[in-house]
């Protein structure tokens, strides 16, 4: 028997509070552990949660999802989720390790913004692989908006600087900024994002300016260790939570939302231009819990 069977049959048998025992408690911890959100803050939040079962006398499934529920979206609530794009132009930059899922969150949300209204320009920072803008430039097809790109092997820091120039030239209202994919432990690949943060700067002083770090919630603790590294170098406003439609972890957001205080914007739900969704902590919760 699964352990929410298990929780289910004893609720059903209507075995009061009292009965609730560490068991329980040990099982739900493990529960957590096992969704990625990590020992310490799975004890954590047991532990806050047994607080609330016991002040406020909590008997039914009911109450005790909601309470956990409740627990687990407070964790979340460390920023705003929606994007800054109060400027003309705004420039938000993706950046994250090989594969994640930058280039495709970056075709979604450029759909969604041409949808709203928006002229949206994307730029080519990634010189490194042939393919790369090509692929970028068929999102930017699919979403019907402007691309800024180079050859192969360009310096990414002169894509972004002719992408910012166009932007300001031709009153976009939002430059999406792709970058090549980088191990978070490359000190000369992550320099490199510092730089073009530092061009964005330059180019555009007052401008509203986001960096998104893309995850795949596949990823499970590592996702850490790579938020740790990439908001150290190029500092984050946001993370996008990719490839949920294929796990039923991505516990690690509780993790960086606790330990690095930066709020999950969107989450990926699959391959096509559709399947992006601002994130919702309380939706999110609610699948997970
Ligand atoms: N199932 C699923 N697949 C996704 C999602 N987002 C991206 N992918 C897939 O993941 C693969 C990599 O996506 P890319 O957008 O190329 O990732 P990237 O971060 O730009 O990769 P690099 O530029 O090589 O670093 C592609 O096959 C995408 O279709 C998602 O939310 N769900
Ligand atoms: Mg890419």
């Amino acid at each position: 028997m699964g352990f929410f069977d298990k929780l289910k049959k004893t609720w059903q048998d209507n075995i009061l509070w009292e009965k609730m025992d560490d068991a329980f408690y040990e099982d739900l911890t493990d529960a957590l552990i096992m969704a990625d959100v990590g020992a310490e803050l799975s004890e954590d939040v047991v532990r806050q949660l047994q607080n609330v079962a016991y002040v406020k006398r909590l008997r039914t499934e009911e109450d005790i999802k909601g309470a956990l529920r409740q627990a687990l979206a407070q964790r979340l609530a460390v920023g705003p989720t929606a994007l800054n794009l109060s400027t003309q132009p705004s420039v938000v930059l993706f950046i994250g390790v090989n594969g994640v899922g930058k280039t495709t969150s970056i075709g979604k949300i450029a759909h969604v913004l041409k949808e709203q209204g928006k002229k949206v320009l994307l730029c080519a920072g990634d010189t490194f692989r042939a393919a790369a803008a090509d692929q970028l430039e068929i999102w930017a097809n699919r979403a019907g908006v402007d691309i800024v790109r180079q050859h192969e092997g360009a310096d990414p820091g002169a894509v972004l600087f002719d992408a910012l120039q166009s932007a300001k030239a031709k009153n976009v209202d939002v430059v999406l900024v792709d970058t090549a994919g980088r191990l978070h432990n490359k000190q000369n690949l992550m320099n490199e994002l510092a730089k073009m943060r530092k061009i964005i700067d330059r180019e555009c002083p007052d401008a509203a300016k986001e960096t998104l770090l893309v995850l795949d919630a596949t990823t499970g603790q590592n996702g850490l260790i790579q938020a740790r590294q990439f908001k150290e170098t190029a500092g984050l406003t946001g993370i996008v939570l990719t490839k949920l439609d294929g796990t039923a972890k991505g516990g690690i957001v509780f993790a960086i939302a606790q330990e690095l205080g930066v709020p999950v914007k969107f989450a990926g739900m699959g391959e096509g231009i559709d399947d992006l969704q601002p994130f919702d902590a309380k939706a999110f919760t609610e699948a997970m819990v």
